[in-house]
């Protein structure tokens, strides 16, 4: 018999509503941890996509069935073509990879070469993968794979909704069909990222991040299907990566920071010698230093805010966030807030939730994770390299 967790919405005394696992089902699911936790990226790559997909990789538990692409931060060919090279930089080239809706479900695509570079990637150049793209249409894959283990997958989207609204419009059932969803999107309690109110993944298919949030407002009292967990700027920007933490991960991977790990000079730049070394630690450097210039310029901080890897570690531990029930609408024909993600906390529409919006997180416990995971794959696959 397969040992379904339930959620439990604890209410008191905590303002805020906390998740956690019923005491009555939490051994099997202690002993369940220990087993992989299937796992549905779809993603737009991107900077912090890639992060997110290299810390999949390396973490144990994380059974990566699938990466579905759409059009977002780039256009969804150069999206899928970044996601099958850093894939295959992590050494999983073997996962399918497969391309969805290139464009939002009736909004132009507006791309953000700004933010993460002309390609994706920042400063990074890897080489083309050898792998090929999946012969299967993005959101075909997304419902393929919760019919073929229902109640087992977990979905988690790092990018507009748009593969995700397709995928609701073949297959209806899909939330019972899924385990749980995590979704980096929206800002409910902050302001936006890409107009005064707007978060960017939800503003670029705004449609299609409605008709997500609709598809679970119907979730029963039981908690089935659950009510997926969101990740918006309020916790996301939290998740701030600074020089520091990368020559940390550099370390572990064996690269002496050599004093590099300075706002201008971190490892991989021209100057990071000792980074070359390390293929990842060199992409990652490279990477981030675009995504750190562009927050230097735009935020005040040299750093970089790594939303969807905290989404990600979010999916394999949801104990790194504290959520509460919220009834959230996106709105659509606004003159000032198209793609606002209008969150109901007092109660005012009357409305059953519909998300669980995290509220808060355990920054530290996530980069003490993403730094010991990413910086061990990234000693194992610089010792790959230097063997071949
Ligand atoms: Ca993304």
């Amino acid at each position: 018999m397969r040992f379904e967790p339930r959620w439990v919405v604890r209410t008191a005394p905590a303002p805020c509503h906390e998740l956690t696992y019923d005491p009555v089902v939490r051994k099997p699911d202690d002993e369940r941890a220990a087993r992989p936790v299937p796992i549905l990226v779809d993603c737009d790559t991107g900077i912090d996509d890639s992060l997110a997909l290299l810390y999949a990789v390396a973490s144990p538990e994380c059974e990566l069935v699938a990466v579905t692409c759409t059009g977002g931060n780039v256009g969804a060919r150069q999206v899928a073509a970044n996601t099958l090279a850093v894939l295959e930089l992590a050494g999983r080239g073997d996962v399918e990879v497969a391309i969805g809706r290139e464009t939002p479900l009736v909004r132009e695509l507006v791309t953000t070469p700004e933010t993460h570079g002309p390609r994706g990637l920042g400063y990074a150049e890897l080489p083309a993968a050898r792998a090929k793209l999946s012969g299967r249409f993005g959101p075909d894959v997304i419902v393929e794979e919760a019919r073929r283990r229902p109640g087992e997958l977990t979905l988690v989207t790092l990018a507009p909704l748009t593969n995700v609204a397709l995928a609701l419009q073949r297959e209806p059932d899909l939330p019972r069909l899924l385990r749980r969803v995590v979704i980096m999107g929206g800002s409910y309690r902050s302001s936006g990222n890409t107009a005064p109110t707007t978060e960017w993944n939800v503003s670029c298919d705004p449609e299609a991040a409605k008709i997500v949030f609709e598809a679970f407002a119907g979730a029963g009292s039981d908690g089935h299907p659950p009510h997926p967990i969101a990740l918006g700027l309020d916790v996301t920007e939290r998740a701030k990566l600074l020089p520091e933490h990368l020559a940390r991960l550099a370390a572990l991977a064996g690269c002496a920071p050599d004093g590099s790990a300075q706002a201008g000079s971190i490892p991989g730049s021209p100057s990071g010698s000792a980074a070359a070394v390390n293929p990842m630690v060199r992409y990652l450097a490279d990477a981030l230093r675009f995504y750190m210039e562009f927050h230097s310029r735009y935020d005040g901080f040299y750093g970089a805010f790594i939303h969807d890897a905290l989404a990600l570690a979010t999916a394999l531990d949801p104990t790194l966030v504290r959520t509460q029930p919220v009834t959230v609408d996106v709105e659509l024909d606004g003159r000032l807030t198209t793609g606002e993600t209008v969150a109901d906390w007092r109660h005012v529409w009357g409305e059953p939730p519909n998300l669980e919006v995290a509220v808060d997180a355990e920054i530290d416990r996530f980069f003490g994770s993403f730094i010991g995971r990413v910086g061990k794959l990234a000693a194992e696959r610089g010792g790959l390299a230097a063997t071949r």
